[in-house]
């Protein structure tokens, strides 16, 4: 089905405003919103905070907002589902898109949540329909109608494929802006391989340092934790290894945008006065968007990370949009005591993405090599 098919529906029930975090699978839909001058479309930074603005708004409005999701971020909003909107009885219709979907092939960060995903609706009461391409307007409107009368959230899950991918319109920031991410990437690498341990945040940037590890030839000696699903987490994990390790090496998170501002909070245990995470390199690889599922905007153009650093209590702040002064940076960093942290602006390019990290090894495989990588240093 065309996404402005189901917009058609919804608008038809009065629904709104929609409250989005992205999923390649969403993509087609979010874009197609967001174009719709009649949609009014929110981007908060996760899925937590989206039930929070979906029920400030129904308390505001009396309309019923729709949440769109990633099954694995459904889970973030558990807590909020069942203390605010099941308790105070404030509806909100979830779009989930559906990652792992049993039978299908998908990556392997989705499985558990894939198959779960019609289990924990259920435990939690939450009512579902699966979207299909034939029964799709009498799906939307039993949820609507469910939801009208139980002012509770229902949920309608949307597999790959169902809405029809359109052509990519506009995205964040243009080539120019600042590095590539693969020359960002490869910079930081060159300069630190040997010398540092890694977290690579989920999506593309892990991809890109796997690449760039593999063709410096810096697999055995810079061990790096390729996170592939977790999304917000490459920080914590760092500060856990940061602070437990007895290697003493830096540890170096390559961050996004998206990622550094799901679970932004993070940033908060970084510099605590004498437990501050002196070997810690925090870099935020910034292209404006989540590139990974398809470019949609995050709201990095409205902050100043290097602000929010500072403040947080990171000893170093930096900011870069070129390989030389990166590699300087870099260089300066390896040296110096920390917490730092590099806003590194990147292009929000075409390039196309390296194979993933999953191709090459399991999950197992990354934990594995990286905890021997540890040790061994
Ligand atoms: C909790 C959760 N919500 C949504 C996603 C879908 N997702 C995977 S990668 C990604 C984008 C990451 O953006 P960013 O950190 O800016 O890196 P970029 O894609 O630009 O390289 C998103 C939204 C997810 N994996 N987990």
């Amino acid at each position: 089905m065309k996404a402005v098919d189901l917009i058609k529906e919804f608008k038809r029930h009065e629904l709104g405003p929609y409250i989005e975090v992205p999923c390649s699978i969403l993509g087609p839909l979010i874009e197609a919103l967001t174009h719709d001058k009649e949609c009014e479309v929110m981007n908060p930074v996760n899925e937590a905070i989206a039930m929070g603005l979906a029920t400030g708004s129904f308390l505001a409005t009396n309309r019923v907002p729709v949440v769109l999701t990633q099954n694995s971020g459904l889970c973030n909003t558990l807590n909020a589902l069942t203390s605010l909107n099941q308790t105070y009885k404030i509806p909100v219709l979830y779009l989930i898109a559906w990652r792992g979907l049993p039978g299908a092939e998908d990556a392997p960060e989705h499985d558990i949540m894939g198959s779960k995903l019609e289990g924990i609706l259920k435990a939690f009461g939450i009512p579902y329909e699966i979207l299909s391409e034939e029964y799709y307007e009498d799906q939307i409107r039993s949820a609507v109608n469910g939801i009208f009368s139980s002012k509770e959230p229902g949920a309608l899950l949307l597999a790959k494929g169902v809405v029809e991918k359109e052509k990519r319109g506009t995205k964040g920031r243009k080539p120019g802006y600042g590095l590539s991410m693969a020359d960002a990437v490869n910079t930081i690498i060159s300069v630190t391989g040997g010398e540092a341990c890694y977290v690579a945040t989920n999506g593309y940037i892990s991809r890109e340092a796997r690449y760039a590890l593999s063709v410096n030839g810096l697999e055995e000696k810079s061990p790096c934790f390729y996170m592939l699903g977790s999304m917000g987490h490459a920080l914590p994990i760092a500060l856990g290894i940061e602070r437990y390790s007895r290697a003493g090496r830096k540890t170096v998170v390559l961050d996004g945008d998206g990622g550094c501002l799901m679970h932004l909070g993070a940033m908060a245990s970084v510099g605590r006065g004498n437990r501050a995470a002196t070997n810690l390199i925090h870099i935020v690889l910034d292209n404006g968007v989540y590139a990974s599922t398809g470019g949609q905007p995050t709201v990095s153009g409205d902050l100043d990370f290097s602000k929010i650093a500072r403040g947080c209590g990171y000893r170093n702040v930096y900011s870069a949009r070129e390989a030389s002064s990166l590699a300087q940076i870099m260089n300066r960093l390896l040296n110096s005591r920390g917490p730092s942290f590099v806003h590194v602006r990147i292009d929000d390019s075409d390039e196309s993405p390296k194979l993933r990290v999953s191709e090459k090894c399991t999950c197992e495989d990354i934990r594995q090599s990286f905890m021997e990588g540890l040790f061994h240093y």
